[in-house]
């Protein structure tokens, strides 16, 4: 069965490897990312939104691969002098992508939605793929620590995710709503692949959006996650550390329950292979570190050859617990 509509649940680095490699393994207008904004944030009177770009970057392949984040022949001379005028200097914006900043924030002031600036932005990096915000109102991750609530970016780049977590919450989801071009993505779509991204960090602020998680749930499509934590590690950032933090198993497993009802299908590493029968999902089993854009579009082609043999074997609509397929080795 050949799979059209794919849409991709975004945050953080990982996602915007896994989008790339999808957008790389799939036909032009296949594929929708819908991206975390719960790490978004002002700063120097700008909005920031650091996973939007980064998927841009990565798809437009202007990205910084040794940072994950920013944009590759990046300078920093602004950076340098807002320093030397005792200004807040932890947040390291490059010269390019402080342009970006500086056209989304006096289109978002002129009162342009950040759908449609999102638009406009992944238009000129000539990004041919759909790049949707998650909604278009603030909504703001908060960092609940043994050092009190933190504001994400103070979380994880000020503190470099330092604090104890305890908890978190999405301030301002309560007021959000999913936007028209977001329900259309997954109301069409076939596949939805959960990236392996941080599930607290950037998968949980997407899913706080009122009405999000049961349309994702309902949808017709087969949901496939793609593990973060490989060996026991998180392959990049502070999932596992938070995971233990959290009082969680720092396993493939913690992701799989997390989900719960949202999954048809996992993707779990073959550090992991052990856990197969645990996952009680359909698994892939293969190497899902992402290096290069050969292993993006590779794993992506896997998962989606994967999904395509599902999607065959049974034509039921993901929601019906009879559709389910067996674990599958
Ligand atoms: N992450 C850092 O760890 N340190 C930084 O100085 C930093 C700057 C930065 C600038 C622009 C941008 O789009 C992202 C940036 N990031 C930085 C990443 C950002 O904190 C993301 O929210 C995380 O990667 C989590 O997704």
């Amino acid at each position: 069965m050949t799979l059209s509509h794919i849409v991709a649940l975004a945050g953080g680095v990982g996602g915007a490897k896994m989008a790339a490699g999808l957008q790389a393994a799939l036909p032009g207008g296949a594929l929708t990312v819908v991206v975390n904004t719960g790490d978004d944030f002002e700063h120097w009177g700008l909005t920031i939104c650091p996973d939007l770009d980064t998927v841009v970057y990565n798809l437009a392949g202007v990205n910084n691969p040794a940072t994950g984040w920013g944009r590759v022949h990046e300078t920093g001379q602004v950076l340098q002098a807002m320093s030397d005028l005792g200004g807040e200097d932890w947040f390291r914006l490059g010269d390019r992508d402080l342009a970006l900043h500086l056209r989304r924030s006096e289109w978002l002031r002129q009162g342009i939605s950040l759908s449609e600036v999102t638009d406009r932005l992944r238009r000129s990096f000539g990004v041919s793929t759909l790049v949707l915000p998650m909604c278009d109102e603030p909504v703001r991750t908060l960092v609940h620590t043994d050092e009190g609530d933190l504001p994400f970016q103070h979380y994880f780049v000020r503190r470099r995710c330092e604090p104890l977590v305890i908890d978190l919450s999405y301030v301002g989801a309560d007021e959000a709503r999913v936007p028209d071009s977001v329900f259309d993505a997954v109301s069409a779509a076939d596949l939805i692949v959960l990236c392996p991204s941080n599930p607290y960090l950037s998968i949980d602020p997407i899913l706080s959006v009122p009405a999000m998680r049961r349309l994702l749930r309902d949808a017709h499509a087969w949901k496939i996650a793609v593990t973060p934590i490989v060996g026991g590690e998180a392959i990049k950032g502070p999932a596992a550390k938070m995971m233990r933090e959290m009082g969680q198993m720092i396993s493939p497993l913690t992701v799989v329950d997390h989900y719960a009802d949202l999954l048809d299908a996992f993707v779990l590493d073959n550090a992991d292979a052990v856990l197969h029968d645990a996952v009680q999902l359909p698994t892939l089993i293969t190497d899902t570190v992402m290096t290069d854009l050969a292993s993006k579009q590779r794993l992506a082609q896997e998962i989606l050859d994967f999904a395509a043999g599902l999607a065959g074997a049974d034509d039921l609509p993901a929601g019906s617990p009879d559709a389910r397929l067996p674990a599958s080795s």
